[in-house]
C-alpha cells in the first residue's frame, strides 16, 4: 500500500473596507504564489459554491424590504458553512492553498462593527460551523474610508452594502483594525493608500516573512 503524505493547505485571507484594492491584489498574490509553485485554489465569501454565490447574490441586491440585522448574519455564516464544508476544507486536507477574498473577519466588520450586532454571538457561531479552523494568515488592506469610496464609486451601480452611509464604514474600518491589533501574529496591516507598486512590495514582505515561518 502506498501512502502519499503532504501537510494541509495554508488558509489565506484578504480583507479591507470598499474600493481597497482587493480584486486588484487578489490576481497579484496569485501569480506570486503560481511562481512558487503552490499549488493554490482562489474563492471569495460570501460566495465560492453555486449555492453560497445565490446566497450572495440575496445578501448584495438592493431591495425596499429592509434585511433584519441577525437574517444577515446568519445568511452569512449560512453561506460560509457551505463553502466550508464543500470547498475550502477538501482543499486544505489536499495540501492546496486556499486563498479567500473576505472571510470571517468581514462578519466581525460588517456585522459586528458596522451593524452594530453582538461580537458573542458571532463568536458562537464561528465556533459552531468553523470549530477551530481559522486563517493562517490575514491581509487586511487599510485606507481611509472617504480615498476607498471615491475608488470604489469609479465602478458603476452599488450594492446594498456599498450604499450605506460613511460612518458604517468608519466603524467596519475600525472593528478591522481592532482585530488586527489583537490577532497581530496572524494579521498583516498594509497601507492601501500607497501606489499600487508600493502596496505590491508591502504584499510581498508579508508573503515572504509567512513562507519562512512555514
Ligand atoms: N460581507 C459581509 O457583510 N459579511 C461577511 O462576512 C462577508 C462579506 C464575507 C461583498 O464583498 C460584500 O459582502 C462586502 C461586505 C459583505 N461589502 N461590500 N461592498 P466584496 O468583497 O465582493 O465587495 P467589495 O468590498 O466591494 O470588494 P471589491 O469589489 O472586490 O473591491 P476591492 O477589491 O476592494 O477594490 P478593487 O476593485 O480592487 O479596487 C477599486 C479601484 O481602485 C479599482 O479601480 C482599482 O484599479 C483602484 N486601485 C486599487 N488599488 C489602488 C492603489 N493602490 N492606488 C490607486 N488605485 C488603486
Amino acid at each position: 500500500m502506498s501512502l502519499t503524505h503532504h501537510s494541509r493547505g495554508k488558509f489565506i485571507t484578504i480583507e479591507g473596507t470598499e474600493g481597497v484594492g482587493k480584486s486588484t491584489n487578489i490576481a497579484f498574490i496569485q501569480e506570486y504564489l503560481k511562481a512558487k509553485n503552490i499549488p493554490l485554489l482562489l474563492t471569495r465569501e460570501p460566495g465560492g459554491t453555486p449555492l453560497a454565490e445565490q446566497i450572495r447574490a440575496l445578501l448584495l441586491e438592493n431591495r425596499d424590504e429592509k434585511m433584519d440585522e441577525a437574517a444577515e448574519l446568519l445568511l452569512v455564516f449560512a453561506a460560509r458553512s457551505q463553502h466550508l464544508q464543500s470547498v475550502i476544507l477538501p482543499a486544505l486536507d489536499k495540501g492546496v492553498w486556499v486563498l479567500c477574498d473576505r472571510f470571517t473577519d468581514a462578519t466581525y466588520a460588517y456585522q459586528g462593527g458596522g451593524r452594530g450586532l453582538d461580537v458573542s454571538l458571532i463568536e458562537n457561531l464561528e465556533q459552531c460551523i468553523q470549530g477551530d479552523l481559522r486563517p493562517d494568515l490575514t491581509l487586511l488592506l487599510d485606507i481611509d474610508v472617504r480615498t476607498g469610496l471615491q475608488r470604489a464609486s469609479q465602478r458603476g451601480e452599488l450594492d446594498r452594502f456599498e450604499n450605506e452611509q460613511i460612518d458604517f464604514f468608519e466603524k467596519v474600518r475600525a472593528a478591522y483594525l481592532e482585530m488586527a491589533s489583537k490577532h497581530v501574529g496572524r494579521y498583516s496591516v498594509i497601507n492601501a493608500a500607497n501606489s499600487l507598486e508600493h502596496v505590491q512590495r508591502n504584499i510581498i514582505d508579508a508573503l515572504e516573512q509567512f513562507l519562512d515561518k512555514n
